[in-house]
């Protein structure tokens, strides 16, 4: 694989600044965001009321823990347009979340939030190692899902030559990659195993291919599908992170250099760590769900909100900017089976070590006699008797979960592929 680290020169001067300028910045962009939604967003003016506060109250970064959270039913709650800070011809920009749990998520960018926008996105293709002039072949989806714009946007700030496809068509990908030669692509985990079978079965070699870096976010994926797909493809996997709520791709980037977490981009970002269940703060280093508070977004000023992510908030390396682990999962996907808690990436972990199986799967629940239970559908790589790796995947998830699970090890082409996020569980309880 190449060296793509970017030169230092080329990095925003935040981005290696000392903890104390991000500390002193971070401050006065906080008073400046709580003052912004407490006086233009009524959710906000009644929400810090009722806890007795203002947002002059604010005097050190840790005084903010005393502020009350923002959750998706605040959100909802105020759907459409009723926690927007701004007037509603100054929004230039509406996404929303697909709503299929509930009432859609909408947010709003004006003109500022999208150049901001832009940058923290430029700011994350550059430490994947992509470099102004570079050919992009962005596979995220197009339309209010944050992905497809998100990443095009900070393409253009970058100065990338961006290839805007879009999810689907995998046949066109694939021949569009081999025609049109990217250097990088942007696309989840999942269906970049899509695309990694569609080359097979085009008879091209993936190893060949023009690509050196591939951007993978928007669901959790481990490790282990990292090193899957960088020997798959010959090129460098990078995570990056980001939700709606908060802007879209972009809240955190994984370093090509160092892969070792996603820096923050706290100059815009203030993250917490939050015990889940009784909503104290935790220290860094602790695992816990993820909060954030925006400190420059216009339309849609964000205080506190409760991601349901759960990882744990580490010091700089490549950049001063604090690191987040890898995402484990959501609170959500948390499946507890007869007293477990088992995320869906633990499965994908196992399931990458065992042998003879493809990296597809998806994660059964049923509960046949008052018990819950767990059927993990997967499939071989080849055709033949899969007894054998069935049996070793069972066995791997007892001696490291453990539970126990029964395993489907079907034909290669059986697990429903995904275009976009993957649907991991099917709970048919
Ligand atoms: O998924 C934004 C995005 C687009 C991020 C493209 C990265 C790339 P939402 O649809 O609002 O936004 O979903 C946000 O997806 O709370 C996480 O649970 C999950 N998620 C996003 N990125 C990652 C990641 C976009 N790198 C929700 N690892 C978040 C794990 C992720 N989970």
């Amino acid at each position: 694989m190449k060296d793509l680290t970017p030169a230092k020169h080329t990095l925003d001067p935040i981005e290696i600044a000392s903890r104390d300028e991000i500390e002193a910045l971070q401050l006065d962009r906080l008073k400046w965001s709580l003052t912004h939604a407490y006086e233009n967003v009524p959710h906000y003016k009644a929400a810090f009321d009722g806890a007795g506060l203002r947002p002059g109250d604010l005097k050190s970064l840790s005084d903010l823990a005393k502020f009350p959270f923002t959750t998706k039913q605040d959100l909802r709650e105020n759907y459409p347009f009723g926690m927007f800070a701004v007037p509603r011809t100054d929004v230039k920009r509406i996404h929303a979340s697909s709503g299929t749990t509930g009432q859609p998520t909408v947010v709003g960018y004006t003109e500022n939030d999208l150049k901001h926008w832009g940058n923290v996105v430029a700011r994350s293709l550059r430490a994947a190692g992509l470099q102004p002039g570079d050919l992009l072949h962005n596979a995220y989806g197009y339309g209010l899902f944050t992905g497809g714009l998100g990443i095009h946007l900070g393409a253009d700030a970058l100065g990338l030559t961006t290839i805007p496809i879009s999810g689907g068509m995998t046949p066109r990908q694939v021949r569009l990659i081999d025609d049109f030669k990217p250097k990088g692509i942007t696309v989840t985990p999942s269906y970049a195993l899509s695309i990694l079978d569609e080359f097979n079965t085009q008879g091209l070699d993936p190893r060949a291919s023009s690509l050196d870096v591939g951007i993978f976010g928007a669901e959790p994926w481990t490790n282990a599908m990292r090193t899957e797909i960088e020997q798959a493809f010959d090129m460098h996997a990078v995570d990056i992170y980001g939700l709606s709520e908060v802007i879209g791709p972009g809240v955190s980037m994984e370093c090509v250099e160092t892969k070792d977490g996603l820096h923050i981009w706290e100059d815009h970002f203030f993250p917490e760590i939050i015990d889940p269940n009784t909503g104290e703060p935790m220290a860094d280093g602790d695992m816990g769900e993820l909060v954030f508070t925006s400190l420059t977004k216009e339309a849609f000023p964000i205080i506190r909100y409760r991601t349901r992510d759960l990882t744990r908030l580490l010091p700089g390396t490549a950049r001063s900017m604090r690191r987040m682990e890898k995402v484990t999962g959501r609170s959500d996907d948390m499946i507890i089976l007869r007293g477990v808690n088992v995320f869906p990436t633990q499965i994908e972990e196992c399931l990458m070590a065992t042998p003879g199986l493809a990296p597809h799967f998806q994660i059964e629940l049923t509960k046949p006699n008052r018990m819950d239970e767990m059927r993990v559908l997967c499939e071989a790589t080849t055709g033949g008797d899969h007894t054998d790796a069935a049996r070793a995947l069972a066995h791997r998830i007892k001696q490291s979960i453990g539970i126990s699970v029964a395993v489907d090890v079907a034909v290669p082409g059986s697990v429903a592929r995904s275009q976009g996020k993957a649907v991991r569980i099917v709970d048919k309880r």
